[in-house]
Parts: structure tokens; C-alpha cells; sequence
């Protein structure tokens, strides 16, 4: 058993903009988290996620970063960093950063500095080829903006940017830029930071000459060809250096954030033996609704197909290591979307996926807010989206002639602001996440979902998380117990073993609101955790109501 602390450690995933503000300027900060670390510890959580907290313009919500060994305005200095890093170290909660290295703010100084003219030294830190004005050097498409390149009347010269035009690629292919990224990293893991989550890490190398796509272009007219800029050859290269130069304490956890990755490219990266990356964010269960065109193309959700994504990847990793998610800062909230927040279901269905997600072989991530069964918010107009991703699409889906009410339903359903609005913390104004105007609205189910409420009641969903995590820890066949699939055929169950040594654990869930009948011939099984208080098994039957869940050790 290859023991290390992230494969026994649950992750909460924390948006500091959105988690707790101390000061009162509507905006979430650290010492806000540090007010709230024993919350966190009331949870049992062994690892912190950051989203970035570096100097940025937020164009896209820090992922532009400015200044990588600074720390953004709103959320405080370097001193607060210390203090923050120092408290949870008290607690032994690890932390790890998220570092964005596929592309920079354009307020950074190397950029200023780049842009100034073909010649600074700093010129090839960034990608520029050339190109007549209104004629990009190709057909691609950027995850924000119609064309991913941009152009710069100075020098008659366009620049990548696979993102928005504030967030320009950074150009991997030179080694002292590389050198930089690598320096700077070591000056954070010197801070005592325990790892890094890597933004879009395998998006570094791009198609030499930049070649058009002749795949089928999006609404905009351009082409999102993954083909041409994702999962090639040198990444491997550089993730390899940079696992010499940074990563030199085992100790030091790197999470790769891997957008179209597939389950045999997964295995090349976080192969044990090679050791490019220790586990990676996947996006085939994200995707599990998105049509070829990406994720504004709403399809009907399958169990099955989702079934089928989980199975895959369980056994397409069984060698390696997953991480498990069912949501993140980029998605809309679980219960919303794969459970049911109706009055009568929300809290009964985010058990239910919780006990999935962390019984399946993986380090579990819980997204802030996930452990109270937040839920997605009805906002009510463009003015309350604060996230450029769902106003961009919707300017160019008016501009392709799509109708209000379609898109406007795409991005209630799929857009990033969804996990984002403040975590409701209890039923004072602006639900105590802030004593000032808040940055992004408040959901207003904040009266009956809140941490206060939660945290004191012993069947609410935040005590069934604590319970969930208490299992992981007292029993190591979560962590390290083999998985099988079991009634993999069924369409309304998920169920599977855990083995490890002569001991099996069986974990069913009836993933949908009706009551479900399967064939259960374990002799003597005995109930570890369930978010129900009864069991019907007669005649070698379990009968499941809706979104039933159960762990039981069978041997
Ligand atoms: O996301 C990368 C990514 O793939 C996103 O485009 C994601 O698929 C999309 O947002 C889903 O709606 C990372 C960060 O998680 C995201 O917040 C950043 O906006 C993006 O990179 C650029 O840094």
C-alpha cells in the first residue's frame, strides 16, 4: 500500500472571494478563512484548496494573474498569507495553491514589457506571430471570446490567448520563461505551501505554426480544435522539468487540471512510475450533459453514460490516482444539477451523492458550500452575472441569433456564477458572509441553508459530510480498497465494492426519486453509514426509496 497524505485526504475547495469577508468591502479575504478555519476543522477536513489569490486585474476572477508573489488587494497582504498558512498548519490542514502558468494577466509586468515593442527582451515570453488587422493567423476559438488571438496595432502582430484578451498564453517554449514559472513556484513551496493545483497544465503546447482547424467551426465562426493546443508531446517534457526543479520534497502534492483529457492520456500523466502529475481534474463527468460544441449545448443527463464515466475512469485508474468532484468553481452545484433541491429531496439527494462521490477509490474534493447542500440561484438578469464566460456566450449567442430564453436557460443551468454566490453562513443579512455590499448576489434560500442551522442538526447534510469524511479516516478500504462495479446494467442504481484484503464493503445509491427493488444475497451485512434510518431487505431484496443511499460491510 503506496501510503502517501493526498490519496487519504479530503480537499475542500475553497473561493476565497466568495467564502467569508472580515472587512466589509462585500469582497471574501484571508483573514476571513483564517476567522473560519475551525469551521473547517469542525468539518474534518485534511487539505485546503486556494482558488488564486494572487495580484489580479479579475478579469476572470484571478485566473489573470498580475503579480505571482503578491497577494491580491481585496484579499490582503503576504502578512495575512503567513498567518493564514501558519493557522492551518496549527490545525494540520495542508494547503495547496492554484497556479495559473498557461497564461498571465496582461497587466503583468513581463507583458507591459513584451508588448512594448518586437524587440524587448520580454517580447517571446508571450506568443505573437503576425498578421494583417482583421485577419487572425487562424480559425481558433477561445474558451471566452470568439478568435483566440488578438491584435496589436503597435507592432502589426497578433497575440494567443486561449482565454479572454487579458489573459495572454504565456510561450512555454522558452526556457527562461520556464525557469521564471519554476523559481517563483519554489519561493511558494518555501512559504511551506503543500501543493499546487495547475490551472489548464496541459494546454502548454501548442501546434507549431499555429494551423487553421478544419474541424467544424462554433456559432461564433471559430474553432475550439483541442487537437491543436491540448495534450501534445512537450507537455510531458516540460511537466517532467518542472517535477525536477519544483517538485523535490515527496511531499509536495501537484493536482493537474486537464480539460479533454481521456482516461489513456490520464495514465500517462499520472502514471505512479513517471510521476508528471500525482492526480488530475477530469472533465468526462462535467461534460456528461454538453453536446459536440462544448458546454452551452445542454443534452439530456444519463445515469448510464455517467455510470459508464465513473466505471471507466475507477478502472482506467485503478493503477494511478483519481480525484473525485462533482462540482467546482467552474460549475453549476451538484445537488442542483445531478441531484434534486426541491424542498422534499435537497438534502436526502446531496447524502446520497456525497456518499458516491466518497466511497468511490480517489481523494473526494468538496466544493465550498457543498457540505450544506447549497444550491444553484435564480438570478434574474445579465446584471447579476459577474462571470465573463456565461456574458460573453450570451452576447454571441444573441449575435447567432439564439433566443433569450434559450440561452438565458443554458446559463441558469451551466454557468459559473451558480458557485459563486457568497456561502451562506447564516441567517443575518447577506446571509454573515459580509457586513458590506456583497460582490455577487445572495441566494435567498440562505434562510433555511445555512452553516448555522446546519452545523448544530444532526441529519443535515453538513453532519452527514462530517460522518462521510469520519468513515474515510477510520477505515483505510475507503482510501485504498479495490473497486468493482456492480448492477452496472441497472439504470436507476449505482452501486460497487470496495475490497481490501478479506474485507468488502458495498455501496448502492438509488440515484433517482422512486423506489427501486435489487437483488441484495449478502449474508449478515452490517451498516456502516446510510442517510436513511431504515433498511428493508426481505427475501434477499433491498427496496430503496428515493435517492437511498447505503454502505455496508459484507465481509
Ligand atoms: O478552467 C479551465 C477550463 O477548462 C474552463 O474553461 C472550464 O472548462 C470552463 O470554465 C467550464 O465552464 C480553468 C479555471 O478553473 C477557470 O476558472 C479559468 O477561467 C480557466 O482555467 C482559465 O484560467
Amino acid at each position: 500500500m503506496d501510503r502517501k497524505w493526498w490519496k487519504e485526504a479530503v480537499v475542500y475547495q475553497l473561493y476565497p472571494r466568495s467564502f467569508y469577508d472580515s472587512d466589509g468591502d462585500g469582497i471574501g479575504d484571508l483573514q476571513g478563512i483564517i476567522q473560519k478555519v475551525d469551521y473547517l476543522c469542525e468539518l474534518g477536513i485534511d487539505a485546503v484548496w486556494l482558488n488564486p489569490i494572487y495580484k489580479s486585474p479579475n478579469d476572470d476572477m484571478g485566473y489573470d494573474i498580475s503579480d505571482y508573489q503578491d497577494i491580491m488587494t481585496e484579499f490582503g497582504t503576504l502578512d495575512d498569507f503567513k498567518e493564514l498558512a501558519e493557522k492551518l498548519k496549527e490545525n494540520n490542514i495542508k494547503l495547496i495553491m492554484d497556479m495559473v502558468v498557461n497564461h498571465s494577466s496582461d497587466e503583468h509586468e513581463w507583458f507591459v514589457e513584451s508588448k512594448k515593442s518586437r524587440e524587448n527582451d520580454k517580447r517571446d515570453y508571450y506568443i505573437w506571430v503576425d498578421g494583417e488587422k482583421g485577419t487572425p493567423p487562424n480559425n481558433w476559438a477561445s474558451f471566452f471570446t470568439p478568435s483566440a488571438w488578438k491584435y496589436d496595432e503597435q507592432s502589426n502582430q497578433y497575440y494567443l490567448h486561449l482565454f479572454s484578451e487579458k489573459q495572454p498564453d504565456l510561450n512555454w517554449n522558452n526556457p527562461k520563461l520556464r525557469q521564471e514559472i519554476y523559481d517563483m513556484m519554489k519561493w511558494w513551496a518555501d512559504l511551506g505551501v503543500d501543493g499546487f493545483r495547475m490551472d489548464v497544465i496541459n494546454l502548454l503546447d501548442k501546434a507549431e505554426g499555429f494551423p487553421s482547424s478544419e474541424k467544424q467551426a462554433n456559432m461564433s465562426g471559430y474553432v475550439m480544435d483541442d487537437e491543436l493546443f491540448a495534450n501534445r508531446e512537450n507537455v510531458h517534457t516540460w511537466l517532467k522539468e518542472m517535477r525536477k526543479e519544483v517538485f523535490t520534497s515527496d511531499e509536495l502534492v501537484m493536482i493537474g487540471e486537464t480539460p479533454f483529457v481521456t482516461v489513456e492520456m490520464a495514465q500517462k500523466y499520472a502514471d505512479p512510475k513517471v510521476k508528471e502529475m500525482d492526480m488530475l481534474f477530469a472533465f468526462d463527468l462535467m461534460d456528461v450533459n454538453s453536446g459536440k460544441s462544448g458546454k452551452w449545448e445542454i443534452i439530456p443527463f444519463s445515469i448510464p453514460r455517467m455510470k459508464e464515466i465513473l466505471n471507466d475512469w475507477q478502472i482506467g485508474l485503478a493503477n494511478c490516482w483519481n480525484s473525485l468532484f462533482w462540482s467546482n468553481h467552474d460549475q453549476p452545484r451538484a445537488v442542483s444539477r445531478f441531484g434534486n433541491d426541491s424542498k422534499e429531496y435537497r438534502e436526502k439527494s446531496a447524502k446520497m451523492l456525497g456518499t458516491l462521490m466518497h466511497m468511490l477509490k480517489g481523494t473526494p474534493y468538496i466544493y465550498q458550500g457543498e457540505e450544506i447542500g447549497m444550491t444553484n440561484m435564480i438570478f434574474e438578469s445579465l446584471d447579476d452575472l459577474r462571470d465573463l464566460e456565461s456574458i460573453n456566450y450570451y452576447s454571441e449567442a444573441m449575435k447567432a441569433g439564439l433566443s433569450h430564453a434559450h440561452a438565458w436557460d443554458c446559463i441558469l443551468q451551466k454557468g459559473r456564477d451558480n458557485a459563486r454566490t457568497p456561502m451562506q453562513w447564516d441567517t443575518s443579512e447577506s446571509a454573515g458572509f459580509t457586513s458590506g455590499k456583497p460582490w455577487q448576489k445572495v441566494n435567498p434560500n440562505y434562510s433555511n441553508i445555512n452553516v448555522e442551522e446546519s452545523i448544530k442538526r444532526e441529519d443535515s447534510v453538513f453532519s452527514y459530510y462530517k460522518l462521510l469524511i469520519k468513515t474515510r479516516k477510520e477505515n483505510d478500504i475507503v482510501v485504498y480498497g479495490e473497486y468493482s462495479p456492480l448492477f452496472y446494467e441497472h439504470d436507476k442504481i449505482v452501486a460497487f465494492e470496495r475490497i481490501l484484503d478479506d474485507e468488502k464493503w458495498v455501496i448502492i445509491v438509488n440515484f433517482v426519486d422512486e423506489k427501486v427493488k435489487v437483488e441484495f444475497d449478502y449474508f449478515n451485512s452490517e451498516l456502516i453509514i446510510s442517510n436513511t434510518d431504515s433498511v428493508s431487505i426481505k427475501d434477499k431484496i433491498l427496496s430503496l426509496n428515493a435517492y437511498d443511499a447505503y454502505v455496508f460491510r459484507v465481509k
